[in-house]
């Protein structure tokens, strides 16, 4: 099956033989797992980690995805996740999620891990039982006083402050608010180090209505734990059988652990893998095997073509954003 002289793909997206063999699994498959990176929400027009060089202004991404950078620099770091939550509310949920929400209401033993932290997934209506937050979201906060249990979800407040206002096209222009250039300001890429940004101090950052400290985005950080609750309702999913039948990795780079490690564990029960990727070099640390799939391609048009059988076409899109 995952032969890596690229098969000409019959309905212009994926080899006809590949998605026969596919779609009869998944169609036969009682235990399956989908394990979701950037790449899924990469053509809804979020930039992925290694989109960009990785690169945030002059940091690199995952630089600032630590405690140390929060403890040096809050207002950078907060700037950071602003943007992210600024980018994420400005965009859609698109087809691929819209398919994994549809599979988790059609597969009973079917559970999606998700790397993201944008919201996407459930803003396209995944059902929550079934969609489980490896690393967090963009839009919980929590106190970052190791002592203080303060935590928010469902912040959707952009800016979160207004001193996290991104800059516009408009800044420093006329004040008169209903002025063209006003109307027809455009938000400034603050991830371009070229586009000034202004030095915060803690006091204008978001505050801990409990202690007074300083709030954090509620994501996990490089060297801090996975959500202990989400963990455990994984065991408890991995428990309920000895078999998997397959894992879908889909638009990851699989680089980062423990959410990587899945692959292998669902390998070890007898998973068939099935990667989704855009580049044909990014495959899970231990390979894509003979009984394996590897489609190469945007997963917002793969992930549907994949799944037809079991869920028909993709027609709405309701977005949970618009009714909030
Ligand atoms: C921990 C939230 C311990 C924040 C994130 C074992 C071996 C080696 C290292 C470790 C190990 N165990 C732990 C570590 C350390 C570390 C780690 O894994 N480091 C890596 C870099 C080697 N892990 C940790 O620190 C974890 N914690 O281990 O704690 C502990 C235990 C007890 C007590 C205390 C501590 C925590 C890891 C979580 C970090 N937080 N996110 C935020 O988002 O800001 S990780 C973050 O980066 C994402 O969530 C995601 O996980 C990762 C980015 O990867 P991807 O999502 O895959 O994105 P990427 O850009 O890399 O790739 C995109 C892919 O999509 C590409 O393949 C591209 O080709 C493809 N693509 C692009 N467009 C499309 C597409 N595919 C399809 N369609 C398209 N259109
Ligand atoms: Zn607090």
């Amino acid at each position: 099956m995952a032969s890596t002289a690229a098969r000409p793909s019959v309905n212009g997206i994926v080899p006809q033989k590949d998605l026969e063999s596919f779609q009869f699994h998944l169609a036969k498959s009682t235990r399956i797992i989908a394990l979701l990176g950037a790449g899924v929400s990469a053509s809804s027009g979020l930039p992925t980690f290694r989109g960009a060089g990785g690169m945030w202004r002059t940091h690199e991404a995952t630089d600032l995805a630590t405690p140390e950078a929060f403890a040096a620099d809050p207002g950078l770091v907060w700037q950071f996740y602003n943007y992210r939550r600024h980018m994420a509310l400005n965009v859609k949920p698109n087809p691929a999620h819209y398919a994994l929400a549809e599979l988790a209401r059609k597969k009973q033993g079917f559970i999606t891990l998700s790397q993201n932290v944008d919201g996407l997934s459930p803003r396209a209506g995944h059902p929550s039982q079934s969609l489980k937050l490896l690393h967090g979201s963009l839009f919980d906060v929590k106190c970052s006083d190791f002592f203080c249990k303060y935590t928010q979800i469902d912040n959707y407040t952009d800016p979160i402050v207004p001193a996290l206002t991104i800059p516009t096209t408009a800044d420093g222009d006329e004040v008169d608010p209903t002025s063209k250039a006003i109307l027809a300001s455009k938000d400034l890429d603050i991830s371009d180090v070229n586009v000034k940004i202004p030095e915060i101090d803690t006091a204008h950052l978001p505050s801990c209505p409990s202690c007074k400290g300083l709030l954090r985005p509620g994501v996990v950080w490089f060297g801090e734990r996975l959500p202990g609750d989400v963990m455990s309702d994984i065991e408890t999913w991995l428990d309920e059988s000895e078999t998997i039948d397959l894992i879908m990795v889909i638009g990851t780079s699989a680089k980062v652990y423990p959410a990587a490690g899945y692959v292998d564990m669902a390998r070890e029960k007898g998973a068939r893998v099935a990667v989704i990727n855009m580049d044909k070099k990014d495959v899970p640390a231990s390979g894509v095997y003979s009984q394996d799939w590897f489609f190469e391609g945007d997963a917002a048009k793969i992930v549907p073509e994949l799944f037809k059988n079991e869920i028909g076409e993709i027609t709405e899109m309701p977005d949970a954003a618009d009714s909030r």
